[in-house]
């Protein structure tokens, strides 16, 4: 009976006598990132901490935040919605800068999000447009009212 732990045994054995050295050894170099195509850019302690900096002052000091993207059509509607309501909101627009990776891997330690848009008012975390959409009209205005 060729079992299934066999198999894998005589495809290692195939392997190593026809794959390369080089492709089989693991590598610290950048160049054999297998995955890293795919995967969300590393953001470094540093611009962790500038952007922990800017969105916690963003959110203190402004009652209406959208952490946002310009092509993002939720966040078109998030930011269509609270302009009915208010003039004053605060946007970032996390694709039009430099520090936006940071930003929304800042956001997402923050409050468990990893889409946008953040929508936050009176310092408190709505969640995203679908959050945002549920409240009730008038619950909404109060809430930016306050
Ligand atoms: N259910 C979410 C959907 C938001 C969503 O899917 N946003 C997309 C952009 S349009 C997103 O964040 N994609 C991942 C990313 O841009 O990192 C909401 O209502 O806010």
């Amino acid at each position: 009976m060729f079992t299934a732990a066999r198999r894998v045994n005589v495809l290692a054995a195939h392997l190593s006598r026809t794959t390369p050295i080089a492709a089989r050894t693991p590598t610290t170099g950048s160049t054999f990132k297998v995955g890293s195509f795919f995967s969300t850019p590393a953001v470094t302690p540093a611009a962790m901490s500038a952007a922990k900096e800017l969105v916690d002052k963003a959110i203190a000091e402004n009652h209406v935040v959208v952490f946002s993207k310009s092509y993002c059509p939720y966040c078109r509607r998030s930011k269509a919605t609270l302009a009915d309501l208010t003039e004053e909101i605060k946007v970032f627009e996390l694709d039009e800068r430099d520090d936006g990776s940071a930003i929304q891997a800042y956001l997402r330690e923050l409050n468990g999000q990893s889409t946008v848009p953040h929508v936050y008012i009176g310092q408190q975390f709505i969640g995203g447009n679908s959050d945002l959409q549920a409240i009730p009209k008038p619950e909404l205005e109060k809430r930016i009212k306050a």
